[in-house]
């Protein structure tokens, strides 16, 4: 095999990123234990349960309980499958609002729960009067998003964990893409801000691990019970993951990153992403783009058809918005240089491509 992984130069799509090395490292090392069989590999279980402490220090969560799962849309399932297992009703929904990411949509057609998409108000975050409407006594799970996929915005968590009391629900906060960034920001997003029941934090994005290390927290231990099954041939007993065999190498990476970076190497990477995203939401701006104000670092602007497409041509890895807006990911890998490159491209190109117009 003599394919290589393609470079990080150009990529402004993801919201994965180049590991740490020693995330990196530890990913390697690790890559052929098995935290689903804890009785035989014990050194990576005791490892999972470091990497679940470290993030409830980031997410301001005591004795925090939970697992290293496969990514975002893991943890996300699980929250919705708790909250199903937990409730009494035969009808179950789940209200979430459209700028959840679609791993909410695979939780509901595999666990048979209705989903509630409400709409978002002019901040592009999670309406609380539409929230509100949308619950009823059938609602085993309210969701704010912290870091939208789209456009990085913050739902009010406060709000909307008020709201899931109401109905008697649990509250699910997905941070998988914010959670590394959130701290260094006066948003309130977290357990010590909100009555949190569970939460998406996912050390494989802003965490700079490797892939995979997805995270689910939850505030009280026991409602990992209501996704144990019996495991009658393993010296453990039960088994909480939705994932029965999995890699080591996330679980250790994550360990690594956190290590090496909680906290002041991940704020050091908040403020220079933030400063980044505002360069070029103002370079774009400048050039008479139209331009979705950032707020974590993500910038999302209108560009034609026919411009996205010569930037793609030029080796640009970019992608959009449902609205059709391009949108780029400040992620680690993405330095200012990258930015300047980028903006240079984008201005020899654009004298070929109108620039704002939808021209198809
Ligand atoms: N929750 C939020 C808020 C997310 O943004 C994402 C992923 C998930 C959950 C699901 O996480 P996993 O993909 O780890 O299961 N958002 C991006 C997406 O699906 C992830 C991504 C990653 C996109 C790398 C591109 C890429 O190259 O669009």
């Amino acid at each position: 095999m003599r394919a290589e992984p393609q470079s990080f130069s150009r990529v402004l799509s993801s919201m994965c990123t180049e590991p740490h090395p020693a995330a990196r490292e530890a990913a390697e090392r690790f890559l052929a234990t098995n935290p689903g069989d804890p009785a035989t590999y014990p050194t990576i279980a005791a490892l999972e349960a470091e990497a679940i402490s470290l993030l409830g220090e980031v997410t301001g969560l005591e004795d925090a309980s939970g697992y290293v799962a496969s990514g975002g849309t893991e943890a996300n399932v699980q929250a919705v499958r708790i909250a199903r297992n937990r409730s009494e009703t035969t009808t179950p929904n789940v209200v979430v609002s459209e700028s959840g990411h679609f791993s909410f949509q695979k939780a509901a057609d595999v666990l048979g729960v209705e989903l509630r998409l409400v709409p978002v108000g002019d901040e592009r975050r999670a309406d609380v009067t539409a929230v509100r409407e949308a619950v009823d006594e059938d609602t085993v799970l309210v969701v704010g998003v912290a870091g939208t996929t789209e456009y990085g915005r913050v739902d009010p968590i406060p709000e909307l964990g008020t709201i899931a009391q109401t109905v008697d629900a649990l509250f699910h906060v997905d941070a998988a893409w914010g959670g590394f960034v959130l701290p260094f920001t006066d948003h309130e997003w977290h357990f010590a801000h909100a009555p949190v029941d569970t939460m998406t934090i996912d050390p494989h994005k802003m965490g700079q691990a490797a892939i995979p290390a997805g995270g689910l927290l939850v505030r009280e231990a026991e409602l990992l019970d209501e996704l144990a099954v019996d495991t009658p041939y393993l010296e453990s007993t039960s088994q909480a993951t939705l994932t029965g065999t999995r890699s080591g190498a996330g679980v250790a990476s994550a360990v690594a990153a956190m290590e090496e970076l909680w906290p002041g190497g991940y704020h050091a990477q908040y403020h220079r992403a933030r400063a980044n995203a505002e360069w070029l939401a103002d370079a774009l701006a400048d050039r008479g783009f139209d331009v979705v104000e950032p707020d974590l670092p993500i910038v999302a602007a209108s560009v034609s058809d026919r411009l996205f497409e010569a930037l793609r041509e030029a080796g640009w890895r970019l992608s959009r918005t449902g609205a059709g807006e391009m949108r780029i990911v400040c992620m680690p890998h993405v330095t200012r240089a990258t930015l300047e490159e980028f903006v240079a491209d984008l201005d020899r190109l654009a004298t070929h491509a109108a620039p704002v117009a939808n021209d198809g």
